[in-house]
This record gives C-alpha cells, sequence and structure tokens, in this order.
C-alpha cells in the first residue's frame, strides 16, 4: 500500500460546556488530525494528546512535532499493507504513543476499505451496539452536578463516572448516591491521591462503586496494590496502561481489577487490542475510555468498543455532548438504550466533513513519499 501522503492539521474546536478533571479545565480543543491518503483510498487519524501535559507527557505540541519531524516521513517511506506493520515502523522512536496512534488508526481505517469490512468487524469485534456512560467533570456545586445527572439519566446513560479530587469526592458521591440508590456509579481522581490518603479513600467503600479509577500516581502500579488491598472498591488503572506487558505487571501484582484502554495512551489498535486481549484471558474486565474526542477520534474508540471483552460501559458518548458541530456525518447519536449502534460500513463508517475541517484548520502540514532516485 504506497503512502500518497500524510496530510497533518491543527484544528480549534470550542466544546460546549467546560470539562474540569483534578489537573484543570479544558474549554478549547486543540485537534490533530492526520488524512493519509494512499492509492485512492483516504483513512484519518486523530491524536488524543491534551492541549497541556497534564494527563500524559505528550501534549499537543509534541505529538505535532513526532509526527512531521520523525514518524510521518518514517511512514511515508513505507508501504505498510496494514495498520499492524506501524509498530515495526515506529520502534526507534520512543514513547509519543498518542503521536503513534494518529497515524496508525488511519492506517488500520485505510485497511479496513481496503479489505470492504467496517474497522470492527476487520479488528474481530463481535457487539452490534455498545453500552454507553457519561464521564462528568467536576462542577461548582452539588446541586449543578445533580441537576447533570438527571439529563444523562433521562438521555439513557448506563453510567455515570464523576471526576473526583479532594475537595470534591466523599460529600458529592454521598449526595448522589443517596439521590439515586440503584444507578451503576464510579469516580475518576486521575492521579489526585497520595497512599497516606488510602484512610480517606476507604470511605469511598460506602457507596457502591463499579470502581475509582486512577487514585495514585499516573506511572504506578506498587502502590496501587497495597491500596487495593485496604479498599473494597475495584481499582481501574487509566494512565499507568501503556502497553501490554504494562497490563500483565498490573494484574498479577493485583494492582486493578478492571482497566481502562485508550488507544492514544497505548500507541493504537494494536496494542489496543493486545491489552484487551491479555486482560480478556486472565479476565479481568475492560472498558473504552474518551479523551474529548472529535467524531473522528470517536468512531475508532467505537470499533475498538466492539470486541468481546468490553463488557463495561465506556466513555464514549454522543457528539452533542461536546460539540456544536462535529465534524463527522451524522455525529455520533446513543439510543434511549444507553448504547450506540456500530456502523458496519467499510471503514470507520463515519464520513468527514471536510469542508468544515478546512475551515476550523489553523496548521497544515503536507509529508510526502521521499522521492526515490533512479
Ligand atoms: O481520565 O478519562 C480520563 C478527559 C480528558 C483527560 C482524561 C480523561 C478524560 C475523561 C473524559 O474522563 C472522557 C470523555 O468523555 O471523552
Ligand atoms: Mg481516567
Amino acid at each position: 500500500m504506497r503512502i500518497d501522503a500524510i496530510i497533518l492539521r491543527e484544528l480549534q474546536m470550542p466544546l460546549v460546556r467546560p470539562f474540569e478533571t483534578s489537573f484543570g479545565v479544558t474549554r478549547n480543543r486543540r485537534i490533530l488530525l492526520a488524512e493519509i491518503q494512499s492509492e485512492g483510498l483516504t483513512g484519518w487519524g486523530e491524536c488524543t494528546a491534551s492541549e497541556r501535559p497534564f494527563f500524559s507527557a505528550e501534549w499537543t505540541d509534541s505529538a505535532w512535532a513526532a509526527i512531521v519531524q520523525e514518524l510521518g516521513p518514517a511512514l511515508a517511506a513505507e508501504s505498510p499493507a496494514q495498520g499492524g506493520e506501524c509498530q515495526r515502523i515506529f520502534r526507534q522512536v520512543r514513547g509519543n504513543r498518542m503521536a503513534k496512534a494518529t497515524l496508525e488508526n488511519a492506517i488500520w481505517d485505510i485497511e479496513a476499505q481496503r479489505e470492504g469490512l467496517s474497522l470492527s468487524k476487520l479488528i474481530g469485534g463481535v457487539r452490534e451496539t455498545i453500552p454507553c456512560g457519561v464521564s462528568l467533570g467536576i462542577q461548582s456545586s452539588i446541586p449543578e452536578l445533580l441537576e447533570i445527572i438527571e439529563r444523562e439519566l433521562s438521555a439513557g446513560y448506563q453510567r455515570i463516572k464523576l471526576k473526583c479530587k479532594p475537595g470534591w469526592d466523599v460529600e458529592v458521591l454521598d449526595r448522589v448516591r443517596n439521590r439515586w440508590p440503584g444507578i451503576s456509579l464510579s469516580c475518576d481522581a486521575n492521579s489526585a491521591y497520595k497512599l497516606r490518603d488510602a484512610d480517606h479513600l476507604v470511605q469511598f467503600d460506602a457507596f457502591d462503586l463499579l470502581m475509582i479509577e486512577q487514585p495514585l500516581w499516573h506511572d504506578d502500579f506498587y502502590y496501587h496494590s497495597m491500596l487495593q488491598k485496604r479498599l473494597e472498591t475495584p481499582i481501574c488503572l487509566d494512565e499507568s496502561i501503556r502497553n501490554r506487558r504494562d497490563t500483565l505487571a498490573a494484574i498479577e501484582m493485583e494492582s486493578c481489577k478492571i482497566i481502562n484502554i485508550k488507544l492514544g495512551r497505548v500507541g493504537g489498535f494494536s496494542e489496543a487490542i493486545a491489552v484487551h486481549n491479555a486482560a480478556q484471558e486472565r479476565g479481568i474486565p475492560v472498558w473504552c475510555g474518551g479523551m474529548l474526542e472529535t467524531g473522528i477520534g470517536r468512531s475508532h474508540n467505537i470499533a475498538l468498543s466492539s470486541l468481546e471483552d468490553f463488557t463495561l460501559p465506556g466513555d464514549v458518548s454522543a457528539s452533542a455532548r461536546y460539540w456544536a458541530d462535529d465534524i463527522i456525518e451524522p455525529e455520533v447519536v446513543v439510543s434511549s438504550a444507553g448504547e450506540i449502534a456500530i456502523p458496519d460500513t467499510p471503514g470507520r463508517g463515519y464520513e468527514v466533513r471536510t469542508d468544515l475541517i478546512e475551515r476550523l484548520t489553523v496548521r497544515k502540514e503536507t509529508i510526502r513519499a521521499l522521492e526515490l532516485v533512479g
């Protein structure tokens, strides 16, 4: 498969509402999109790096540089027949997994189109719909949060995840659990606590949570294993899991009982599938996380969520929760049963609104295959 061009764009897109986590507030997204042209087909990938290096060391500008200077030229010099070849092509570049995933996922999109398969079918997906949850940012007051939860539950979402941090945790969870005794509820600390907060975190056990996500350090397994011994509530790891080996380490050490898989965080579909398989073989359920993606990243997340071990509702939700105008057509919608139907047309299954993308683009660079002399 000859790579004819890799076009990297940066789009600026305001979120419909700010999203606050324990590490800060996001109001405007800077989205990197890779458009890869190959023998008449076009594949799209989205970079899930955030605007600042707070969730991970990668951020928008580091990913841009990694793609333009290293990964794009390396890919353009090869003719990968499959998304599964990208790891070999990128192996000299350490880390930069979100940048790698941007390109690799676009190659998987092309491969699916060439095979006439939906991306879900290409990767071995077994579902026709995926169960959806929502991730709710930190709000300025508990009544405001309760109102938002009310709205999301009536829209059909199957699980509510609350961002938490010291000062926005026990009281919030208590109020929510009291108001809705039966709902599926979880929380995500994004590393806001230390092991010395274990006595405090034990209080979370009173709220019958599905899980607590990444309570401790972003790069830790050992302290999470010590904390898990003290908690009834299952720990889910997000930030810590970079690849299949991390998955094995975390499971072996009993650092978690559930894993959140994010395509960007693990470096693309190949590694995401490997993480999924490793967890499934060991009886650990997984779910698909989100990084405030546009419809392009969202469509990749939908395909990934069709794998068998994605048994828990993910953070993959409707386009309209994030964007006034999403860049795909149709936009992602969630049924009143809280499900997204997996498209069965070749590739990602959503058209790309190229006119809108062009209007939102603030930076663009074309990376071509090197001309071979002679
Ligand atoms: O930890 O899951 C996270 C958003 C940005 C960075 C980290 C996380 C999140 C979310 C949002 O929880 C999930 C989504 O709705 O896209
Ligand atoms: Mg998380």
